[in-house]
């Protein structure tokens, strides 16, 4: 059984579509065993974004996710990495799929409503730093 890390970032939370985000993982098969609604603070955010320091676009990416709370669960299934990231779609929204999360609900490149992990070994990090 695969776990993922899955944010549902502060764009999501404050458009109220929490519920239909977990709707559509649950609708397909993926079980919720972790969830929390929290506000990120600094240390939490640049821990979760580690590997993108020293990046332009880093700062603002801390300030994005830190700004109102977030929603931060652990899906757990079968392949559930892989599907969780179909399900998200693309990183930028104007590319995502019809029917994707970022493509219903995504703003921008950086404001794209949900982060998962890309991998077992990111999952296993993301879980300790969110779940400690
Ligand atoms: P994903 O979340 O799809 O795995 P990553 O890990 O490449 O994407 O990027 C992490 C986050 O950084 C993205 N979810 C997005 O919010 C932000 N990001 C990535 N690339 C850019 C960019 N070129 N400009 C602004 N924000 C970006």
């Amino acid at each position: 059984m695969e776990r993922s890390l899955v944010l549902i970032k502060p764009d999501g939370v404050e458009k109220k579509v929490i519920g239909k985000i977990i709707s559509l993982y649950e609708e397909n098969g993926l079980n919720i065993s972790n969830l929390k609604l929290m506000k990120a603070d600094i240390s939490i955010a640049k821990e979760h974004y580690s590997e993108h320091k020293g990046k332009p676009f880093f700062e603002n990416l801390v300030n994005f996710i830190t700004r109102s709370p977030l929603c931060a669960m652990i899906l757990e299934g079968e392949d559930a990495i892989k599907r969780v990231r179909e399900l998200n779609g693309s990183t930028n929204p104007l590319e995502a799929k019809e029917g994707t999360i970022r493509n219903l609900y995504g703003n921008s490149i950086r404001e794209n409503c949900v982060h998962s992990s890309d991998s077992n070994e990111s999952a296993e990090r993301e879980i300790n730093i969110w779940f400690k």
